[in-house]
């Protein structure tokens, strides 16, 4: 081998090694919140869940009105605060127009977060966030019926996080699924955009 060829294949390698690593950073990074692909008719159904207020909420009731749903849990470190003050925004943006729209913040972490655990985590947003628990199996198949990823992580102590998926759902007064809706704008920008669908 020529000491050409010889450099060649170390120059060829080293960058192998950095697109490996560079793959891996996304993988891990994408993998904290992976986020499923499903037809939009294959995303959202029928529920029976109770707000923090103890009252039981159906998607019957939200009929009539657009709304946006958001899965997380209270505990979450910096995804869930981060998008419930984007949608809180948005809501204050809308003005009047909030009264008919919904903002559900539906928990993957039924075990943690009750109704009263719900109300005062919310306490810290627009109150027009309606924040949704259940007994476990009902949230379960809710987060299925809106193709939500969601995983108990143990920590060590034995406390545990949840992986879930980040995703803010649109759905249109008949509660079908338009699309993700994108907070990653100004927020009367995606005020305007919801609008559209009142
Ligand atoms: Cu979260």
């Amino acid at each position: 081998m020529s000491a050409r060829t010889a450099r060649l294949l170390l120059v060829l390698a080293a960058f192998l090694a950095g697109l490996a690593s560079v793959f891996l950073i996304i993988v891990i990074v994408t993998g904290r919140n992976p986020v499923p692909v499903a037809s939009a008719s294959a995303v959202g159904g029928p529920f029976r869940l109770t707000d923090h207020n103890g009252r039981t909420v159906t998607d019957q009731d939200l009929r009539g009105h657009p709304f946006l749903v958001f899965f997380g849990f209270t505990h979450c470190p910096d995804v869930c605060p981060t998008t419930l003050f984007e949608v809180s925004e948005v809501l204050g943006k809308l003005g009047a127009d909030a009264a008919r729209a919904s903002a559900l913040f539906i928990t993957v972490d039924p075990e943690r977060d009750t109704p009263e655990q719900m109300k005062d985590y919310l306490s810290s947003f627009d109150p027009r966030l309606v924040g949704l628990t259940g007994d476990p199996a009902a949230v379960a198949a809710v987060a299925k019926a809106y193709r939500v990823y969601v995983k108990k992580v143990p920590l060590d102590g034995g406390d545990y996080t949840m992986d879930h998926t980040a995703l803010v759902y649109l759905m249109d007064k008949d509660g079908r699924f338009v699309a993700p809706f994108n907070l990653k704008r100004q927020p009367e920008d995606a005020a305007a955009d919801l609008r559209r669908y009142l």
